[in-house]
């Protein structure tokens, strides 16, 4: 069955890989599914056909046959749970990366997102340079636990998982930052991510696409 997600006409960060669908290509990826993309707009995002697989009008979405599903999450546990190679057998196992995959988006990415928000869509109000240091105190938190967490292994639990494809993707919204160097352990851990051919494919993938040199 054709596989067809959805993914920004034109990415405001030009091909960094940094808008959600790249997580979404980086599982199908890995798992060895080939997929097809249709790309929307700002303004076919709020239509009513896009309303009617996304409620909250965003990218990606995920099409499969009859099933329609929103969310990356989601979106890439149903991807590992169908094919072998993002999720271990072991029940244990399993159960402990699907945790790594919440603690990615439950954890990590909202104090992330919030300096995004305030550097972007707050930037000229008069509260923001106050808040930031602040924002950026909540981040070095986690990203010190998560460091202590990783201590010298590869990956946050065995083998490579989709608790660290969905860590590493959230990781990689701070590259601008400059954050991530603070803290080497995690830095190497991106970059071992980066360096995955899965990974490579993905990002050439919706570079193809943003690429402005293309445009
Ligand atoms: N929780 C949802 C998920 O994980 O699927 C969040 C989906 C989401 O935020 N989608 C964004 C979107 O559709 C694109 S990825 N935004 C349009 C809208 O809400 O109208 C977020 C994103 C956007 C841009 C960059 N960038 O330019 O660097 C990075 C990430």
């Amino acid at each position: 069955m054709t596989i067809t997600i959805t993914a920004f006409e034109k990415s405001p960060d030009g091909g960094k890989g940094l808008a959600r669908d790249t997580r979404v290509r980086w599982a199908l990826e890995e798992v060895g599914e080939a997929y097809e993309v249709r790309l929307v707009s700002f303004s076919a995002m709020k239509e009513p056909a896009h309303l009617a697989i996304h409620p909250f009008g965003q990218i990606p979405t995920y099409e499969e046959g009859d099933l329609a599903l929103f969310e990356t999450g989601a979106i890439v546990f149903h991807i590992a749970n169908r094919h072998a190679g993002l999720l271990p057998d072991n029940t244990n196992a399993r159960a402990r990366a699907i945790t790594w995959m919440f603690a990615a988006v439950n954890t990590i990415e909202p104090p992330i997102l919030e300096l995004v928000t305030a550097r972007i869509l707050e930037g000229d109000k008069p509260w923001t340079q106050e808040r930031l240091p602040l924002i950026r105190d909540r981040i070095r938190n986690r990203l010190e636990q998560l460091s202590v967490h990783l201590g010298g292994d590869d990956w946050l639990d065995g083998p490579f998982s989709a608790g660290d494809l969905m860590m590493v993707s959230v990781l990689l919204r701070l590259r601008p930052s400059g954050m991530l160097e603070e803290f080497p352990k995690l830095a190497a851990y991106v970059a071992r991510a980066e360096a995955r051919p899965a990974y490579q494919r993905a990002f050439a993938a919706q570079l193809a696409i943003n690429d402005p040199a293309r445009q």
